[in-house]
């Protein structure tokens, strides 16, 4: 392998292995394609509303940014991730070289070389004892999608990997199995101008105002005085603001909409020439919705029978124009998959799909989940294809011109199913890029555990001390956001622009710079020759898109995007640009061969972990505040953002359990589960009800406490409810 390496830098064949025999300091400094304009434009790298931001340049460097005024998605705003967007880049704790642990247990800096080397070394000779599907990798729904497809692609085509998953799982696999299931592909149907033309919208466990707050400013931009019903357990920040807060009990939503269902149906309150034309399984779910009589339903649900009335009523109203919406309160579920379908089915049952101002619409959560769902090649092959399908594997082998037999005709396992493996040593080499699951997977412990018992850990990230990083054989520094260019997609299907403002630092790389030193370095650059740039990977995605519902094989290039603020997909080869928001489904015709959307069901099943005697308070999960990203990583390195937020960890009580627990306003408390305990400071509100505690995700230790149960249908965790004990910290 040495060999092979060393010969590759003494031929320096071709551009990269001219990069691979440069100086690393060189390598710091390759010559990017930073904007030369003073006013550059990119998508925001947070969250997947996909704003646009004007980054102002000054002798080619950043100097600030506002938020693009003429930018369909945000009109001008921009919340406080995004105005700070710029600060977390220069922060002085950025990876800036290689890592690798020596001898003696210490992470050292080498050069790129020698990190490379020791990359392909020891994944190889891992596969050489263990076989190839021994090395894995986990990947992200965070950097832009032509580098999620190189990553997919080589590890996937190239490298021999057979299994790959990334951070959507933890996010988005829910909607991705409800919509394939009923739709018959991964459509979220909506444009955001729906926000501002639905009379009622609906949102379900999605806490809008905190954790998209520019998709909360098209709401109020709705001049239709819409009525706003919010279901989520606590009375969030968004809940605060709309017009009714239904506080159900928590992961009882799939009784509740079954029973809506049951209510539109015996009241006859469905548009039932919509149905008949556009739905299959209507018997089938009348004969399930009547186990669910309003009765049982408000028992379950803990909503009084007027409440269900008031809403069932409200959703179906003749003439009105009604949104679902739903987030990460339905997602992550141990019956999410069933729940998002039960929302599903009552867009449907009222014929609140493909209109303005309608739709069944999963919110998604990073900068390019959406990216993520289509290209990333880990649970669908490239283009919301499948693996086993021999059809899709010959699309896409003709598509990128790669032999077929390059293609593996198995799908991957599932991110538990992945440490699992782990766990019984048939992984041992692990590739992680751009996700920090050491803080973000839900049974924290275990999994550090596991990722501990690894032969060879690969850390791929902008900074070297995140909780994952720390435990790499190897970190790889990897360029940000603003540091190359590329492509997200963001929530409504708009495909938009990120370019270049500012060189990494140091020596570290574009994670696109990565793969191709990988794929050299591994042998199997020829490949990926047409890839040469990002735009060239975009080009072969419009040629994946092709045939598929997605296809946006009518987008000449990033000029085209950027100068229409995005396109939606679909825009097949021959469209035009007309309108800039478009939604799906308005000839009512789904993705089904029949045309026809379905009606799924099942019967709620008991929530894994239920509170006892021993751990008598259910704690729910989430986002804490506007300013707070994920893991933070990145947004704790702002001082701004790092001052709108608490930086201890907190957990939020209902005042008369404090009192009845003798806890005072901001005391020390502990919070164990039956897996570990942790202190919090002590947070009295009326947003959480009795018998309810909520700790924000965003601190290291929230995930030491949450139970690992999964949907059984999409794998994703249910990060949102186990039980735990409040305690006050003992005298001694
Ligand atoms: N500021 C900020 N914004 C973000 C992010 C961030 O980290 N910070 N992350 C982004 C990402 S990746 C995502 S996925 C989104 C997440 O966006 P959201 O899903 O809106 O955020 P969460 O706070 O995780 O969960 C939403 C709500 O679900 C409720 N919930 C809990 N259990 C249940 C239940 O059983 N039923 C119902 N109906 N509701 C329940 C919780 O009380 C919570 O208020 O946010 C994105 N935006
Ligand atoms: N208890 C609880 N846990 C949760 C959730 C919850 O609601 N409750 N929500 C879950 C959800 S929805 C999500 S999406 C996950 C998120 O969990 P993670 O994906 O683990 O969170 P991030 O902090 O966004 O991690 C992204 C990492 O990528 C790095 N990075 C950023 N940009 C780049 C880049 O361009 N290249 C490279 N190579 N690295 C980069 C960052 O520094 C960071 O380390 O958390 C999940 N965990
Ligand atoms: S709402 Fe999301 S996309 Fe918009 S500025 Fe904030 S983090 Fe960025
Ligand atoms: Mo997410």
């Amino acid at each position: 392998m040495k060999r092979r390496l060393e010969a590759l830098l003494r031929a320096r064949s071709g551009p990269l292995g001219r990069e691979l025999a440069l100086t690393p300091g060189a390598l710091g400094r390759l010559p990017g394609r930073l904007a030369p304009e003073s006013v550059a434009r990119l998508v925001c790298g947070f969250c997947s509303t996909g704003c646009s931001l004007d980054v102002h340049l000054r002798d080619g460097a950043p100097v600030n940014l506002t938020p693009t005024r003429d930018y369909p998605v945000n009109l001008g705003m921009a919340c406080p991730k995004g105005w700070e967007a710029l600060t977390p880049l220069r922060s002085p704790d950025r990876a800036t070289t290689p890592l690798l642990r020596a001898a003696n247990g210490r992470q050292e800096p080498v050069d790129w070389p020698t990190a490379l080397g020791a990359m392909t070394h020891r994944f190889r000779e891992i596969q050489q004892r263990h076989g190839n599907a021994s090395v894995a990798y986990l990947s992200t729904g965070q950097i832009v999608t032509e580098e999620m497809a190189y990553l997919g692609a080589l590890a996937k085509f190239g490298m021999g990997m057979l299994h790959g998953d990334g951070n959507t799982r933890q996010c988005m696999a829910t909607s991705v199995v409800a919509y394939k299931q009923s739709f018959g592909f991964d459509a979220p149907p909506y444009t955001y101008r729906d926000f501002e033309e639905s009379d009622v919208i609906v949102l379900v466990g999605s806490n809008l105002c905190i954790a998209h707050p520019i998709l909360w400013e098209r709401i109020c931009l709705n001049p239709r005085q819409p009525r706003i019903i919010v279901i989520d357990p606590r009375k969030t920040e968004t809940a605060m603001a709309a017009s009714d807060h239904f506080a159900l009990r928590p992961k009882s939503d799939l009784a509740l909409f079954t029973g809506l269902a049951q209510l539109l149906i015996e009241r006859n309150w469905i548009d039932e020439p919509f149905v008949r034309a556009h739905t299959s399984g209507l018997d089938a779910l009348a004969m399930h919705a009547r186990e669910f009589p309003i009765e049982r339903t408000s028992e379950l649900s803990g909503l009084s029978t007027e409440q269900l009335g008031a809403l069932a009523e409200a959703i179906s109203r003749p003439g009105r124009r009604v949104s679902f919406w739903w987030t990460m309160g339905v997602n992550q579920s141990h019956e999410g998959v069933r729940v998002a379908q039960a929302i599903i089915n009552l867009a449907l049952l009222t014929g609140n799909l493909g209109r303005p101002g309608t739709g069944a619409n999963s919110i998604t959560g990073q900068c390019n989940a959406m990216g993520s769902r289509l290209f990333s090649n880990t649970t669908n092959l490239f283009g919301g294809r499948d693996f086993t399908n021999a059809t899709h594997r010959d699309e896409v082998a003709r598509a990128l011109e790669l032999p077929v037999e390059t293609i593996p005709s198995t799908g991957s396992l599932a991110y538990d199913q992945i440490i699992e493996s782990i766990l019984a040593r048939r992984i041992r080499g692990l590739w992680i890029v751009a996700t920090n699951p050491a803080h973000s997977w839900i049974n924290q412990l275990d999994l550090k555990d596991v990722l501990g018992r690894l032969d060879f850990l690969v850390v791929q990230d902008m900074y070297a001390d995140t909780e994952t990083a720390a435990l790499a054989h190897l970190v790889l520094p990897a360029a940000a956001w603003g540091e190359k260019e590329g492509t997200f997609i963001n929530s409504e299907r708009r495909i938009g622009v990120v370019r270049q403002v500012a060189r990494a630092p140091g020596q570290a790389l574009s994670d696109f710079r990565i793969f191709q030193l990988v794929a050299e370095a591994w042998g199997c650059g020829e490949l990926f020759r047409r890839w040469r740039t990002p735009e060239d990977v975009f080009q072969s995605l419009k040629r994946l898109s092709i045939g598929q519902p997605c296809d946006f094989s009518g987008i000449r290039d990033y000029a085209t995007l950027e100068a229409a603020g995005g396109i939606q997909w679909p825009f097949p080869a021959g469209s035009e640009l007309g309108e800039s928001e478009r939604r799906l489904f308005a000839d009512g015709r789904f993705f089904h061969p029949d045309g026809k959307a379905k009606l799924i069901c099942e019967s709620p099943r008991p929530m894994p972990e239920a509170t006892n005697a021993a751990f008598p308070f259910l704690l729910l999960t989430g986002r804490g505040s506007s300013s707070q990203w994920h893991t933070e990583t990145r947004t704790k390195r702002s001082p701004v953002l790092a001052r709108l937020s608490p930086r201890e960890i907190y957990v939020e009580l209902n005042p008369a359990d404090a009192r009845r627990l003798g806890i005072a306003p901001n005391q020390w408390v502990i919070v164990a589960s039956r897996r570990a305990e942790l202190s919090a400071r002590a947070v009295l509100t009326h947003t959480v009800r009795a018998g309810h505690v909520f700790i924000p995700m965003h601190y290291a230790e929230t995930n030491k406490l949450t139970f690992a149960a999964f949907d059984p249908y999409s794998r994703q965790p249910s990060y949102k409810a186990c039980a735990v004990s409040l305690s006050l910290p003992s005298a001694t």
